[in-house]
């Protein structure tokens, strides 16, 4: 049988990680023939919690699930991790400002980047959820220097979701027509859904709806969905922020045709070589691939500059804070 592959959670505990966990146990991050362990990263007060949700998962007798620990030690939850899902992160709270969130923030994914660096496998593949998840892969990523700076991405999979989503239902076509949909930039409101490489049943999608609505009504839907998930549950968005962490995962092992993805930049389409901005990719031989070639018109260019100077302004602060 196959040696079962590690993987750990941070903020196990939280409302994402429970969506997130059953999924792992049952085989759908890495594949329906994958075994794989599980360990559960929290801090020290939510760490009951975690191992009541771990006797949750036991009591699933899940066939591929062949182990769970429950720690608040980075150090042993990323021993011979294969891949780490960094959900836990610090909310921003009332009255915080922007240093403030990356200030405390950097004191939770410097030290997690350290403790993957120092002890997890060679294979790892690193998705940074937890907000501000850009600039928290990268202040991870540059705390982890032998680690291949390529395996510290970032989570927008869920907007590239929310973006089909509003568009299928726009058209009234099934979301599986749409495809080559992107997201640019930053998983913020200034993120970029791009419509004009989009293409459903072979036409371009800008094409196919009138300019004001894809302006006025489709970027703005998907930029601030999260917010309209808040207003609406009272609770961020977690079963659908669990699927698409699953979505990353899965695709980025397995392969996959084109998606979207936070990886770091290599200097294409004008974005600053190392930001980790989202961009068009596939998934080859287990690695992401930023899609070449496309032409971006004034529109889409306006967008993509504007997403990405929030990147740069965030990598800027966190650098001046010392965290990078
Ligand atoms: P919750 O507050 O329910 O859970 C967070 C958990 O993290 C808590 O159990 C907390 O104890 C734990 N935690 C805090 N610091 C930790 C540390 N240093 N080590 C380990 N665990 C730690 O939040 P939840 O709704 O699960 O959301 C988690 C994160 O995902 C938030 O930052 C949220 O903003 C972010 N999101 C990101 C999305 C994306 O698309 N990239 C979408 C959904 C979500 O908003």
């Amino acid at each position: 049988a196959q040696t079962p592959v590690k993987v750990t959670v941070t903020g196990a505990a939280g409302q994402i990680g429970y969506a997130l966990l059953f999924r792992i146990a049952s085989g759908q991050l890495l594949g329906a023939d994958v075994p794989v362990k599980l360990s559960l990263l929290e801090i020290p007060q939510a760490v009951k919690a975690a191992e009541g949700t771990a006797m949750e998962l036991d009591d699933c007798a899940f066939p591929l699930l062949s182990g769970i620990e429950v720690t608040d030690d980075a150090n042993a939850a990323f021993d011979g991790t294969s891949v780490a899902l960094l959900v836990g992160a610090r909310p921003r709270t009332k009255g915080m400002e922007r240093g403030d969130l990356l200030q405390a923030n950097g004191g939770i994914f410097g030290p997690q980047g350290k403790a993957i660096n120092d002890n997890a496998a060679d294979d790892i593949r690193v998705l940074v959820v937890g907000n501000p998840a850009n600039t928290n892969a990268l202040i991870a990523q540059q705390h982890a220097p032998d680690v291949p700076a390529e395996r510290f991405t970032a989570m927008t999979r869920l907007d590239h979701n929310r973006a089909l989503s509003q568009l299928a239902a726009k058209l009234q076509v099934p979301v599986g027509e749409i495809k080559k949909m992107t997201i640019w930039g930053n998983h913020s409101a200034t993120q970029y859904p791009d419509l004009f490489h989009a293409e459903v049943g072979g036409k371009i999608a800008a094409e196919l709806v009138d300019e004001a609505w894809l302006r006025d009504t489709f970027i703005p839907t998907v930029a601030k969905r999260g917010a309209a998930i808040i207003e609406a549950r009272g609770a961020s968005s977690a079963a659908s922020a669990a699927n698409a962490a699953i979505d990353h995962v899965f695709d980025w092992v397995n392969g996959a045709e084109w998606t979207s993805a936070a990886i770091p930049s290599d200097g294409s389409y004008g974005v600053p070589e190392g930001l980790i901005s989202s961009f068009p990719v596939v998934s080859r031989d287990g690695k992401w691939e930023i899609v070449q070639g496309l032409e971006i018109d004034a529109f889409s260019r306006e967008r993509i500059d504007a997403t990405v100077r929030e990147l740069e302004e965030e990598r800027s602060a966190v650098r001046e804070l010392g965290l990078i």
